[in-house]
């Protein structure tokens, strides 16, 4: 079809469309003479002016934040952060155990199996976003047994709703992959609590046999179009290539205390790990990172459920907990954000040892220009090629070193 609104121009008696080289001066609608299809999708998926003109396109700058660092305290997987009378608050998983997690096999009643195992939802504030402090106790502890959750509370998210705040977390009778865990949640009339458990799960694994069907993890609420979405990551109890491993879908409730109704179209993102769902505009954005074919972009959604890829990022926060204020107003007028809380597991690990909050800063925001954010070509350090994770393993090594008979062939002279 195209070709027919192509300047054309007859060549040997056949008619074809006119080439022309590409301008320095990049045209702002696409051109009309032949390009590749790499400039096709230049113009048709992305912008002619690359990142730095994609308003969900960002680098992320890390600070440290001034969390005690302490042997066996682990604090991961914050909430969004809220800003209530001129404080900032967030809420994250916090462990304290009398020692490191000892693993899946080896756990005990007091011995954590994970990071993540025998945790509490913690409260800190701050009034500039970066000195923290934090409560002296749990905002929101484990139930007693035999309530849902009575292991383990952890990875909460924030929602404010119609003058109160509700804490959705994932609620663990025992830990481990393939463990049941619906999400639960607690509610309170202020930041600084009391909070309240709900006595019931507000977002159940999905039927058996389905994508989700065993866990529900990382439970992120959105405000959109009137309604409460909770986005979250599933994953079935089925282990192996064939089987779904991790991906994310969505419940729309009118109700912060359920009952939620899963999208029928679920999973809606089919890549990820921690969720970070914000709003965006009159839609939904989502920043995707480490698992799955479209790990590490940013997407967005007209209508929560049908996501398109609009950037493709470079080392984002793991578990991020934007300050994204819009999220709750469900005005239809996302801002996006600037900063926000993450974690890092300092060993690189997930699962092993203690993590830390940080700080992220970006540029993720309608309201807010700032030109390092938009930057590609981030390069890095020979310690960031040669640190444990990225440098060759022994154990691979070995295995290339044992097909390099079958692979070592002369190069054709
Ligand atoms: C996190 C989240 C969920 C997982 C574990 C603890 O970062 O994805 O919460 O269950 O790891």
């Amino acid at each position: 079809m195209r070709s027919l609104i192509l300047p054309m121009l007859m060549v040997a008696g056949v008619v074809v469309a006119e080439t022309k080289p590409f301008p320095a001066v990049i045209p702002n609608e696409k051109p009309d003479f032949p390009i590749s299809a790499a400039m096709e999708r230049l113009y048709d998926e992305w912008n002619p002016h690359e990142d730095r003109a994609n308003e969900l396109y960002s680098n992320f700058k890390y600070t440290e934040l001034n969390f005690k660092r302490e042997k066996n305290v682990s604090r991961r997987d914050p909430t969004k952060v809220i800003k209530v009378d001129g404080i900032y608050h967030v809420w994250y998983t916090g462990r304290r155990t009398e020692c490191p997690p000892v693993g899946l096999k080896k756990m005990t009643e007091t011995q954590p199996g994970t990071d993540w195992d025998l945790a509490d939802i913690w409260h800190a504030t701050s009034s500039n976003g970066i000195d923290w402090v934090e409560d002296a106790a749990p905002a929101v502890r484990r139930p007693p047994k035999p309530e849902q959750g009575h292991r383990s509370i952890c990875t909460p998210g924030i929602l404010v709703w119609e003058g109160k705040y509700y804490l959705y977390f994932q609620a663990y009778n025992q830990v481990g992959g393939q463990e049941y865990c619906p999400v639960r949640v607690a509610y309170a009339d202020s930041p600084n609590g009391p909070w309240t458990h709900h006595p019931a799960n507000v977002v159940e694994p999905s039927p058996e046999g389905t994508w989700g069907n065993i866990k529900i993890n990382d439970p992120c609420p959105v405000v959109h179009n009137g309604r409460i979405l909770i986005y979250y990551k599933g994953a079935p109890i089925e282990r192996g290539p064939e089987y779904v491993l991790r991906m994310q879908g969505v419940s729309f409730c009118d109700n912060p205390l359920g009952p939620f109704e899963a999208s029928t179209l679920n999973p809606v993102i089919n890549s990820g790990h921690e969720t970070c769902m914000f709003a965006w505009k009159d839609g939904v954005a989502a920043l995707v990172a480490l698992d799955g074919p479209e790990k590490n972009t940013i997407q967005w959604s007209p209508d929560g459920e049908n996501f398109k890829v609009m950037s493709m990022i470079q080392v984002p926060p793991v578990a991020p907990g934007p300050y994204c204020p819009t999220t709750f107003e469900g005005k239809g007028d996302g801002r996006g954000f600037t900063w926000g809380l993450c974690h890092i597991n300092p060993d690189g690990g997930g699962a092993a040892n203690e993590s830390i909050l940080a700080r992220f800063d970006c540029d993720l925001s309608l309201d807010h220009d700032v030109p390092v954010f938009k930057r590609n070509n981030l390069r890095f350090n020979e310690q960031t090629y040669l640190q444990q994770g990225v440098r060759l393993a022994p154990n691979v090594k070995a295995q290339i070193d044992a097909s390099r008979k079958r692979l070592d062939k002369e190069t054709i002279r």
